[in-house]
């Protein structure tokens, strides 16, 4: 029997945030980069995921040599810390010129600009050393329909890529679909979507997905199915576990923490398509609720990675021989019990 294959994790310095949402300020003093970092090591981390500004604060009025110091500044002290950095995302939904979408705007100078900066955020992905460049399409979508026209974003979109993909031959571009939020309706909101406008590039076996477990939801659909999917197409480069309580806002929960039979079935998907054993991470796109004590920041975290090994551990010892022989029977009732009883515990 092959040796199981263990999990790398990951997170970015968002998910130590601060308590801020749209009803009130932040609770919690912000804690430094550096207390991140060394938090990450300490919790059984591997990896950390980074916004481009991220990785270099402020980098819109910066030289490309000045990013390029210090995205080489932060990769020394990643190597310093055994810290690999897993991806590097351009975060085109702050800046005044991403207000009516940035690769989607309607103004031109506005989808310059953000193209642009991804261009920067390629640079820095090279100083960081890694190929992955996270596209969360925040702003790609309408308030109303009639503000935009649809079909002609979806070649705005594949114009975008296409630079990308142009202007470096060794990244690979994750798309990370989410249905809304803040757009009422986003372009690309199911992995279906990400893998579809995939083929429409110049290079599409260099444009692959991230599935994020609450997104999944909001979409109505199943994250273990989505895996399933993407991992159909050798397609699932990113994963940003979480879990989320019915269709609100995005709640960013720890995982497992609402739906733990999704999220069992949800590593049971990972485990059969040998997700990880091509160096992949699982991130963990979490937030702590707003009350959240500063002696608790890092429970969000450091819960989801232990239910993730728990549940992995349900996973490998589920009994697959006597499941496949309810299958065969056509007893899922039995199955489903099964399941739940496996879960509980005996
Ligand atoms: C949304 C995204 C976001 C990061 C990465 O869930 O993952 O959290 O900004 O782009
Ligand atoms: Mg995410």
């Amino acid at each position: 029997m092959a040796k199981a294959h263990s999990y790398k994790f990951c997170f970015g310095p968002w998910n130590i945030s601060e308590g801020q949402d749209p009803y009130g300020p932040p609770v919690r003093q912000p804690q430094t980069f550096d207390w991140k970092l060394a938090q990450l090591k300490k919790h059984g981390f591997d990896a950390m995921m980074f916004h481009d500004d991220d990785a270099v604060p402020n980098l819109d009025g910066k030289s490309a040599k000045q990013i390029a110091k210090e995205a080489r500044e932060l990769k020394k002290r990643l190597d310093g810390l055994g810290i690999a950095a897993e991806m590097v995302a351009p975060r085109l939904w702050f800046h005044p010129n991403t207000i009516d979408g940035a690769y989607t705007s309607n103004d031109p100078k506005c989808r310059a600009y953000a193209i642009e900066r991804s261009k920067v955020c390629i640079d820095i992905a090279h100083e960081l050393d890694t190929d992955l460049i996270v596209l969360w399409l925040a702003r790609e979508g309408s308030y109303i329909r009639e503000s935009k026209n649809a079909r002609r974003c979806v070649d705005y979109l594949v114009e975008a890529f296409d630079k990308m993909l142009g202007y470096d031959k060794s990244i690979r571009l994750s798309i990370e679909p989410k249905p809304n939020e803040p757009m009422d309706h986003a372009y690309i909101p199911t992995i279906g979507h990400a893998l579809a406008i995939a083929q429409l590039t110049r290079d599409p076996k260099r444009v692959g997905c991230l599935i994020e477990s609450a997104h999944a939801i909001l979409a109505g659909l199943d994250p273990a199915d989505e895996i399933d999917f993407a991992c159909a197409f050798g397609k699932l480069w990113s994963l940003h576990l979480n879990d989320q309580n019915g269709l609100k806002y995005d709640q960013d929960r720890p995982f497992g923490c609402t739906n733990l039979r999704s999220a069992f079935d949800q590593i049971r998907a990972l485990e059969r398509n040998g997700y990880g054993k091509r160096g992949e991470y699982v991130c963990f796109d979490v937030h702590p609720f707003r009350t959240t004590k500063e002696e608790h920041w890092l429970d969000h975290l450091t819960n989801s990675r232990r239910t993730f090994l728990r549940l992995l551990e349900k996973v490998r010892s589920f009994d697959e021989k006597s499941a496949q022989a309810l299958v065969a029977d056509r007893n899922y009732q039995a199955l489903d019990q099964m399941v739940i009883e496996h879960l509980m515990g005996k």
